[in-house]
């Protein structure tokens, strides 16, 4: 403690470290697609998801590079107090689910797949709040052992639940179908109703369900659009529409980077307490 009126360096910085914890944004950790423009590969990330997270969530997105096996997962784990797995046009490769060889001509990205997949389990286990969408959703499946459907629109019985490309991104990102929530799930809660309308973008689907997942929405046809972790400590929540798509322009959108952001503030609060009692 300090004896006389002045502090020592160490004791400043650790006052200065202690309100910084307190009062920081919370940071979510994105991971990047990798992509070649022009001769270079670049890690990027789609500017609607980090707005949504910066204007809905309230929080500070970093991009995290698909680095794969050369990113140390824990060293990011403890500087993120949230992630958020974004949609991307590339899939899944299916040998990840042991599913049959995509179309020719399908794109993947490898190194994204390198990068989730096994970042998905260690961020339920450290307790921080995880956001996945669209291929995100996709990925939380794989990472627990589930399946995909690669091509859902040539798999009878199901709506069309691919956008038109030759359509305006207005009309693309318009709500496309109903959604069932499920009675007494999280997103039923965080609607305040059961029954809401999504967008729909996405040329595969769930097919089989991964373990120790619990189905929160689905599609009139079935598919099931919503996941969350059923053991995990903290928020994880998965859906297949895009709620990022101009998200303060919907409630339930809006609701839900809201509760992805209470969570990360309450984790770094969390790590704020543990630093102070230290
Ligand atoms: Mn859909």
């Amino acid at each position: 403690m300090v004896k006389s009126g002045r502090r020592t360096a160490f004791e400043s910085w650790q006052a200065f470290n202690i309100i910084n914890m307190r009062t920081r944004k919370p940071v979510i950790g994105v991971p990047a697609d990798r992509r070649l423009l022009g001769s270079h590969w670049f890690h990027c990330v789609g500017e609607k998801y980090l707005a949504a997270i910066a204007d809905a969530a309230d929080a500070l997105p970093l991009i995290v590079p698909a680095f794969g096996d050369r990113l140390e997962l824990e060293a990011l784990l403890e500087r993120c107090d949230g992630v958020l797995l974004t949609g991307s046009p590339s899939n899944v490769e299916p040998h990840h689910y042991d599913g049959p060889a995509s179309a020719p001509g399908t794109w993947h990205d490898p190194q994204r797949d390198a990068t989730t997949l096994p970042l998905i389990p260690r961020t339920v286990a450290a307790g921080l709040p995880l956001l996945a969408i669209c291929r995100g959703f996709q990925e939380l499946n794989v990472a627990y052992g589930g399946t995909l459907h690669q091509k859902l629109h040539e798999v009878p019985g199901f709506l069309m639940h691919k956008e038109d490309e030759n359509q305006p991104l207005e009309q693309q990102y318009a709500p496309a179908h109903d959604l069932q929530l499920t009675h007494g799930g999280l997103l039923a809660r965080i609607a305040g109703r059961e029954r809401i309308r999504v967008n729909s973008l996405h040329s595969q689907g769930i097919d089989r369900v991964g373990a120790g997942l619990e189905i929160e929405g689905r599609a009139p046809d079935g598919v099931v659009e919503a996941l969350r972790v059923a053991q995990a400590p903290g928020f994880a929540v998965a859906v297949q529409w895009h709620p990022e798509w101009q998200v303060l322009k919907d409630d339930f959108s809006k609701a839900l980077f809201a509760a992805f952001g209470d969570a990360a503030r309450a984790h770094a609060r969390g790590l704020a307490a543990a630093n102070a009692g230290r």
